[in-house]
């Protein structure tokens, strides 16, 4: 196997015989040979849809196919060889509107069990890239696909919700299909990464219609952080649907349902604060899980990434559903959550009630922007010196205590804005107010970045100006592929002087990260007293 994708690979370089994130050899090469044969179905059906064909079940499987091998998704072997068929069997039946015959993955004919699929691997992985190319533009290649991964998760997501959008899936074949012919020039390969991040823009932008549309803008609220007294179900992940279908199945029936990661921002939605049961945030972070859900008295269901290997004191208690998956764990796929509530039901869940805590959630752009003209005023007044947008992905590593550290070290003067689960290195300190603005605004998702692009672009245009010149800097950490998606929509909307860590990707290479640094302004964050004294002279 060969795997660079994510912040945690080995050694900063790849993961060759097992992944950090315990992906096995076999299921790292199975994913390379359905990301393979994506990218004959975008072959095949970007041509055809240049004959006007489109085909609706082939754009689904296209972004199911890229969702499903995102940093901690899915670790189920059978699943992926299924999908590896289905794909195939898409592709050829798409094949008969295209004149011609077509080469390379478009022409892949995969062998029909996993034994067989392994065999193939030398045709299908990653570091034939890295042969044919050099491993600057294969590295600019890799980004590209990584990119898409990251929008295909949330274009799923927004699909759940019953939002498509033709021209946009159009897109992802189009760029899959680049992606299959190999060899390009440096010039070319950047311009379609921007072409991916503007990709990605667009649907972040159809998912933050789909859930708002849905479920209702955010509002600002307490969140409870720890627990209550009671039967307990927790939830994890991304998905909104499978949050509605959980509270409104667990109704009346004595349990609280609780978020874990990415699922806090949630709370802050009007229609699922209709729900009395759902009464808080426990825990933090991905990376916590297994200390976490091994103490939560109730099952757990996991909606989207980041799934680590259960361990066997929750493995009975824990589900999985969408694309996630992990090899003996019961998943879920009519959203049916009957088994969970089973599960909470004959558990005794929390004892007692924790000491309050709570968090403020719900600042996405609606209710940023209400305040808009408060916040230009402070500004103008030089109450408000600087804003921050910290978030970003959380992770493992040591080095993350930096964005934590930064927070703390910021001036009372300055406002922070926070998503997606790196938001927990720092939302449990207190940091005070503005003349009543939390100094802390939680932004919402990963996906939310969007919410917080367009605040940053409707400051930025009631001052006459451009995002680069507000009082604005990005500090941002990645892990996986999501983050790699937001990255380059950050860049294709030309947002400058962003800092990004803890480690750069292993596939952004010398020459590219130069780049980066010279036309973006990018930097790698250092010590976080030194890049805070940089960026506050430099304001
Ligand atoms: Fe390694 Fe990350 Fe790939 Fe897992 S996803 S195999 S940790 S690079
Ligand atoms: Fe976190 Fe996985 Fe990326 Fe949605 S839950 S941000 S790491």
């Amino acid at each position: 196997m060969f795997c660079y994708q994510c912040e945690q690979t080995a050694k900063g370089t790849g993961c060759t015989l097992k992944g950090v994130c315990g992906k096995e050899d076999a299921v790292s090469n199975l994913q390379d040979i359905l990301i393979y044969t994506l990218q004959g179905l975008g072959q095949v059906a970007h041509l055809a849809r240049k004959k006007g064909v489109v085909d609706q079940r082939a754009d689904q499987l296209m972004l199911e196919g890229l969702f499903t091998t995102v940093t901690n998704v899915n670790f189920d072997a059978d699943r992926i060889v299924q999908l590896i068929h289905e794909v195939t069997k898409k592709r050829d039946e798409l094949k008969a509107n295209i004149n011609g015959q077509l080469e390379g993955p478009a022409a892949f004919q995969p062998g029909a069990t996993r034994e067989e699929l392994l065999g193939q691997f030398h045709e299908a992985g990653l570091e034939r890239h890295i042969e044919k190319m050099d491993e600057v533009r294969a590295g600019i290649l890799h980004l590209i696909l990584y990119g898409l991964k990251g929008a295909a998760a949330y274009a799923d997501h927004a699909h759940v919700l019953g939002y498509d959008h033709p021209e946009l899936a159009g897109k992802f074949h189009e760029l899959m299909s680049f992606i299959a012919e190999g060899s390009h020039p440096l010039d070319q390969l950047l311009e379609k990464a921007m072409e991916t991040g503007n990709l990605n823009v667009a649907v972040m932008e159809l998912l933050d219609k789909a859930n708002t549309e849905t479920y209702g803008h955010p509002e600002p609220i307490k969140a409870r952080m720890t627990p209550k007294k009671g039967k307990a179900i927790l939830i994890s992940g991304h998905d909104l649907k499978d949050l509605e279908a959980l509270l409104e199945q667990t109704k009346g029936k004595g349990i609280h349902v609780y978020t874990h990661g990415e699922m806090l921002p949630t709370l802050a939605y009007p229609k699922f604060k209709q729900y009395d049961h759902f009464i808080g945030n426990y825990g933090s972070a991905w990376q916590n899980q297994t200390k976490e859900f091994n103490d939560f008295p109730g099952p757990i269901l996991m909606t989207t990434n980041c799934i680590q290997q259960p361990k066997t004191e929750y493995m009975g208690r824990i589900y999985t559903s969408g694309l996630v998956a992990w090899p003996g764990v019961t998943h879920i796929t009519d959203r049916n959550f009957a088994p969970l509530i089973q599960d909470a039901l004959s558990m005794e869940g929390f004892q007692e009630d924790a000491p309050e805590k709570f968090t403020d959630v719900g600042y996405a752009r609606n209710t940023v922007l209400g305040v808009a003209e408060v916040l230009l005023q402070k500004i103008g007044e030089g109450k408000i010196k600087h804003v921050f947008l910290i978030g970003g992905c959380d992770g493992a590593k040591p080095g993350r205590s930096y964005y934590a550290d930064f927070a703390k070290a910021t001036p009372p003067d300055t406002l922070m804005l926070t998503l997606a689960c790196g938001k927990f290195r720092i939302n449990s300190e207190t940091y005070g107010d503005i003349d009543g603005i939390p100094r802390l605004l939680d932004v919402g998702q990963c996906n939310d970045a969007y919410s917080a692009v367009m605040i940053a672009k409707a400051l930025a245009d009631a001052l006459g100006t451009d995002i680069n010149q507000l009082p604005l800097t990005l500090v941002l950490s990645w892990y996986e592929q999501k983050a790699v998606a937001i990255l380059l929509s950050l860049l294709a909307l030309g947002v400058k002087n962003i800092r990004i860590g803890p480690s750069l990707p292993a596939f952004i290479k010398a020459p590219v990260w130069e780049v980066l640094q010279n036309q973006w302004g990018m930097k790698a964050i250092d010590d976080p007293q030194k890049d805070l004294a940089q960026i506050l002279n430099q304001a």
